[in-house]
């Protein structure tokens, strides 16, 4: 196992990584911009380095920056969290060329997972059903047009280098088409610096599943069931949960076993995440696969009992999986809410002080949190301060225990999205289970 590990985030996923350390007996070492000096990770942590200002460009993002202090530290490994450098393929590479073990998959991994289009192409060749739609990128819109008039309308026009929702259009005809395919390029050259796209068939009111997965290096593979992704608002995730309602024990294992034999096929290593879009019949096609260890990893890890954030240092340690399938049970229903710093209103990050806070405990609860009392929330960074997260011994029990535990979350100082995770939870169509992605804009917009 490695001695020391360098997290090469801040906030709450920092701390997290600093906690799975501490319990595996690896020193810690923090890093942080200017303004995070007194921040949980840092406290925390058994050693920290300052790597610049504010400005994540020039601290999170800056690669030799990050590389400067793992080599001050004499790091062994850096765990990379979620966002800044998580799905870099260059900063991988560098890591391990520099000596340290990046925790998580190989660079080649992430580069090809980061294309949408590559992506999709290599999971269709491994079996894994995809949307009906073009075999890579689209050059001209008549190429587009003409694929779309075979699939049928509506479709969707989406970046190559895009994923979270960003350049993506849709088209209902051949008007509404060649009006948004020069835009998405458009929009993808500007926002990526990269302005290929490909085309599929549009799927009307999916839920967004997704199959949380682990490979070792001994080319074993698991998977740890799904999450449910749905409750979204502007591709930002608000709540997720597992089990999902939408998945029968069938398909759970269909999905499962399709995921894992992907895995094993990539030679895929460390945490990953396979996204699938799962129609009104109960087809599930795939989407992205993320290379990272995710905001919603808790979910799971409460809903098994299983630490993945232990696993990712272990596995990347070069041990091999001491788990089998059948010793990963789903052991009631799990649900987390991302409580985020942001105006009731008009949903804009909200920055400020927290003048009072009171974090929610008792029976079936955890929160994963870089806040305190007089934590200053800043402007710099995301806006999610605190995860709740829940497991009751099903599904009404988790949405209880939910509700009870955000009227004792008590935030003062700035407004957060608390309010609306207690309507979300006493909705009916929250309750019954039977939303889709359209849920926030369907009753919340
Ligand atoms: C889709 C889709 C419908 N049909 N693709 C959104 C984020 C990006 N990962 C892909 N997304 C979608 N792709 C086809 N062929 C609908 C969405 C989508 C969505 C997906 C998951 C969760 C929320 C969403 C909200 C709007 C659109």
């Amino acid at each position: 196992m490695f001695g020391k590990v360098l997290i090469a985030n801040r906030g709450e996923i920092a701390l997290r990584v600093v906690r799975s350390c501490k319990e595996l007996g690896i020193k810690s070492v923090a890093v942080y911009s200017d303004v995070d000096r007194e921040s949980l990770h840092v406290a925390f942590a058994d050693e920290s380095v300052c790597i610049g200002p504010a400005d994540s460009g020039k601290s999170y993002r800056n690669i030799k920056n990050i590389i400067a202090a793992a080599e001050i530290a004499q790091a062994d490994a850096i765990h990379p969290g979620y966002g800044f450098l998580a799905e870099n393929a260059e900063f991988a590479r560098i890591c391990e060329e520099c000596g340290f073990t990046f925790i998580g998959p190989s660079s080649e991994h992430i580069e090809i997972m980061g294309n949408k289009s590559t992506a999709k192409k290599t999971m269709h060749k491994l079996g894994v059903p995809v949307v009906p739609g073009s075999d890579g990128p689209v050059k001209t819109i008549n190429e587009g047009l003409e694929l779309a008039k075979e699939i049928g309308f509506p479709v969707i026009i989406k970046a190559s280098a895009g994923g979270g929702g960003k350049g993506m259009r849709i088209a209902g005809n051949d008007i509404t088409f060649r009006n948004n395919f020069d835009l998405a390029r458009g929009e993808a050259g500007q926002a990526f610096g990269n302005d290929e796209v490909y085309v599929e068939k549009y799927i009307e009111s999916p839920r967004h599943i997704e199959v949380q997965v682990f490979g070792d290096h001994y080319g074993n593979a698991l998977h740890f069931f799904e999450r449910e992704c749905s409750i979204q608002r502007r591709h930002q995730k608000l709540l997720e949960e597992a089990p999902s309602l939408g998945v029968s024990d069938k398909l759970r294992r269909r999905m499962g076993d399709i995921s894992v034999a992907a895995v094993k096929a990539l030679k895929y290593r460390n945490a990953g995440t396979v996204e699938y879009l799962l129609d009104k019949n109960g087809n599930f096609y795939f989407m992205e696969m993320n290379t990272r260890i995710q905001v919603e990893h808790p979910v799971t890890e409460m809903l098994t009992g299983i630490d993945l954030v232990k696993l990712q240092l272990s596995v990347a340690a070069g041990e091999e999986f001491s788990l089998k399938q059948k010793d990963i049970k789903m052991q009631g229903h799990a649900m987390e809410c991302r409580i985020n710093a942001e105006d009731s209103v008009t949903f804009r990050p909200f920055p400020g002080t927290i003048t009072a806070y009171n974090a929610p405990g008792g029976y079936g609860v955890r929160v994963d949190s870089g806040a305190y009392n007089d934590y200053r929330v800043l402007p710099n960074y995301d806006s999610m301060i605190a995860k709740l997260i829940v497991l009751g011994k099903n599904r009404t029990e988790a949405i209880a225990i939910m509700r009870r535990a955000l009227d004792e979350f008590i935030i003062h100082g700035i407004n957060t999205s608390i309010p609306l995770h207690k309507k979300i939870t006493e909705h009916f169509a929250f309750v019954d289970g039977t939303f889709s992605t359209d849920f926030i804009e369907r009753y919340f917009a």
